[in-house]
């Protein structure tokens, strides 16, 4: 018999998630069924909510998340009902080219879309029509169903809360700035786009003793929590060209450029912010079929790199257990990225906030 359980289904693009009974079936071989505890408010499901990427629905979304593990599926071996899990929502093979090589994340060896569990099913559906899983994790739910490789054990003395954030924004984040583009000390940073990723692109680059920090936001108040978090100037896009500003802060940009918004717009001018010989990382995620333009010939006379980031190019089986010790330890800042905590029954509210940009980051707590 499949398990009755609330959850937040999005119909439509454009139109609210309905919060209601869904039907869960247990879990198969390889996979793990997980009570969720917390589950963060994402841009990345946010993009899904607008319509900017075309997903098959239904879909519970949601993948920033923590839980307990209830119950494993046959010959499940790498966690045991009990344990307290981060879900990694790049569930991965073990077994291709990239997963043989340490990098899990450009994992392709599921043949499936990353909608539905490896075996190409879904464990969720309502009056027997399927119901897809985002990114394998689905945890705007009270349980989800999700591969074994997807639900990574952390110390239990990591609340909830602030093990969800792990999951995604913190792992994307400094991630994107110890993995991807291994920025060394004294380098200088620029953030576009201070959300609750871009908040911890610049701990990141605190943590490896960047300098200086400059955070590039539109409104005034993302730019305060941008010093808190290490920024060591800001900029109001706002109100000033960013690139002509960062470059005249810099003496002609920065060695490394992160942009974490997710529009060509602000990728462009994250890449002239750029200093020659410079690196441009691209961590957010634009709407499909968004093309990105830039100038042909400047690629040579600069020698600029430009790089993608997905998932802080994380080996997450070493990279979150990892995040949870450094948050325990004091040395990565977690508390003060919550702005607010929510009920399942008030998510599209927190997604609306999300949207107006009130939020470091909201979380989803279930009783
Ligand atoms: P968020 O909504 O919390 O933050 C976005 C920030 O961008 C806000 O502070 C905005 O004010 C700011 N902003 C918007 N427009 C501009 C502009 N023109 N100039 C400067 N700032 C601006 O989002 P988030 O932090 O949750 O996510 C950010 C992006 O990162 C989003 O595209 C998301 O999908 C992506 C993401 N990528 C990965 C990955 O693996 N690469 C993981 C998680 C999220
Ligand atoms: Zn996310």
């Amino acid at each position: 018999m499949p398990k009755k359980v609330q959850a937040a289904v999005l119909y439509e693009p454009g139109r609210p998630m309905a919060v209601e009974q869904v039907d869960l079936d247990g879990p198969k071989a390889g996979e793990v069924l997980v009570r969720i505890r917390a589950t963060g408010v994402c841009h990345s499901d946010y993009h899904v909510i607008k319509g900017e990427w075309s997903l098959p629905l239904p879909m519970v979304l949601g993948h920033e998340a923590a839980g307990i593990v209830e119950e494993v599926g046959p010959g499940v071996t790498m966690v045991k009902p009990g344990d307290h899990v981060i879900l990694n929502f790049r569930a991965h093979c073990g077994r291709c080219y990239y997963c043989n090589i340490g990098r899990p994340v450009l994992c392709d060896g599921i043949p499936t879309p990353r909608w539905v569990m490896f075996d190409g099913t879904t464990r969720l559906s309502k009056g027997g029509q399927p119901i897809y899983h985002m990114a394998r994790v689905a945890s705007f739910a009270e349980y989800a169903v999700v591969p074994e490789t997807g639900a990574v054990p952390v110390r239990k003395d990591v609340p909830f809360d602030r093990a969800a954030l792990i999951g995604c924004a913190v792992m994307t984040g400094i991630g994107a700035v110890v993995n991807t583009a291994r920025v060394p000390a004294g380098s200088s940073v620029a953030v576009i786009g201070c959300g609750g990723v871009g908040l911890n692109v610049i701990q990141g680059a605190a943590l490896v003793g960047a300098d200086p920090i400059i955070a590039v936001d539109i409104l005034e108040t993302k730019l305060g929590h941008a010093r808190e978090f290490g920024a060591t100037h800001t900029v109001d896009a706002s109100q000033t060209d960013p690139v002509a500003e960062v470059r005249r802060l810099t003496g002609g940009g920065v060695d490394y450029a992160f942009e974490v918004i997710g529009r060509a717009r602000t990728i462009r001018q994250a890449y002239e912010l750029t200093r020659p010989g410079g690196m441009t990382v691209v961590v957010g995620m634009a709407p499909e079929g968004e093309e990105l333009a830039i100038n042909a010939l400047s690629l040579p006379r600069t020698e600029k790199v430009v790089m993608g980031c997905w998932y802080g190019s994380a080996r997450p089986w070493v990279d979150l257990p990892k995040m949870a010790e450094l948050y325990l330890a004091g040395k990565i800042k977690v508390d003060p990225l919550i702005s607010r905590h929510y009920r399942l029954e008030e998510i599209n509210a927190a997604f609306e906030a999300l949207g107006r940009g009130e939020l470091k980051r909201g979380v989803v707590m279930f009783d």
